[in-house]
């Protein structure tokens, strides 16, 4: 029983920036889970290197390759996919940029770049995609959140404003379309080791061992520390849960930290 309750067998699953990093590592979770999955990604060589290391793996797999801020390819890509692949029954809004630039500092071009990717694509892509989900009386989407859809840190204030927002946003998802049994939910990732966070996740970078040490946990996260919390809201073992943003974060907003000398 416990082990179906966790299948994905028959599901059809669509993550966007699925090419590498926290993308990817999702992408093999629900594919490991029994999942058909569609890699979206904006670069065609990493779409398809993402593509054959699924293939490799034996995993159900395609790739569509487009930019989800550009609204007219989105339009076109997920027309492709439905008549390709059929009904996408979970998406996974992934997709993300990061500017690291001081807000003193961040142009206003930056600032609208960082919110029309990282907030309103997602908005665009959701809205699309649960259109066909209600039709089908049924639908899972889970937005990658962040660590900074609840906390601040310097030069991060664009993004933070977009995935606070994407905080929101989920929560409204939740609440209009709940009814139709579709489950939105988000995941908060904590500071992951990936491409995205490679600057600031080098030992002997500033920041390296601040983050182990506001983290209960003591390390770093994996991409694959994302997989369980994914294939959970996924799957039909999460048909209640609605509107929850699930932290996968070692611990860090749990706690205020301790003196450094303790
Ligand atoms: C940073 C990091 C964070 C992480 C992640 C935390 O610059 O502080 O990149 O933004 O990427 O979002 O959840």
């Amino acid at each position: 029983m416990s082990i179906e309750l966790f299948s994905l067998a028959g599901k059809t699953a669509l993550i966007t920036g699925g090419t590498h990093g926290i993308g990817l590592a999702i992408a093999e979770g629900l594919a490991a889970s029994g999942a058909r999955i569609i890699l979206n990604g904006h670069t065609a060589e990493r779409l398809s290197s993402a593509v054959g290391h699924c293939e490799k793996k034996g995993f159900s797999v395609s790739g569509y390759l487009f930019d989800i801020s550009d609204q007219q390819a989105v339009d076109k890509n997920l027309e492709k996919i439905r008549k390709m692949e059929g009904v996408i029954d979970v998406l996974v809004n992934n997709a993300a940029i990061h500017r690291r630039v001081k807000l003193m500092d961040l142009t206003l071009k930056d600032f609208r770049l960082v919110l029309d990717i990282n907030l309103t694509a997602q908005f665009y892509m959701a809205q699309q995609v649960a259109r066909s989900m209600i039709n089908n009386k049924q639908g899972k989407i889970i937005n990658l959140c962040s660590m900074m859809s609840e906390l601040g840190r310097d030069t991060t204030g664009a993004y933070a404003s977009a995935k606070g927002g994407l905080k929101m946003l989920t929560k409204s998802m939740a609440t209009e379309w709940a009814q139709y049994n579709i489950q939105v939910n988000g995941i908060g990732p904590g500071y992951i080791k990936t491409d995205a966070t490679g600057p600031i996740s080098e030992p002997g970078s500033p920041l390296y061992d601040f983050i182990i040490s506001r983290t209960p946990a003591g390390r770093w996260g994996k991409p694959e520390d994302l997989k369980g919390a994914a294939i959970f809201l996924a799957s039909s073992a999460s048909d209640f849960v609605n509107g929850h943003i699930l932290y996968v974060d070692g611990g860090m907003l749990a706690t205020l930290g301790r003196p450094t000398d303790e």
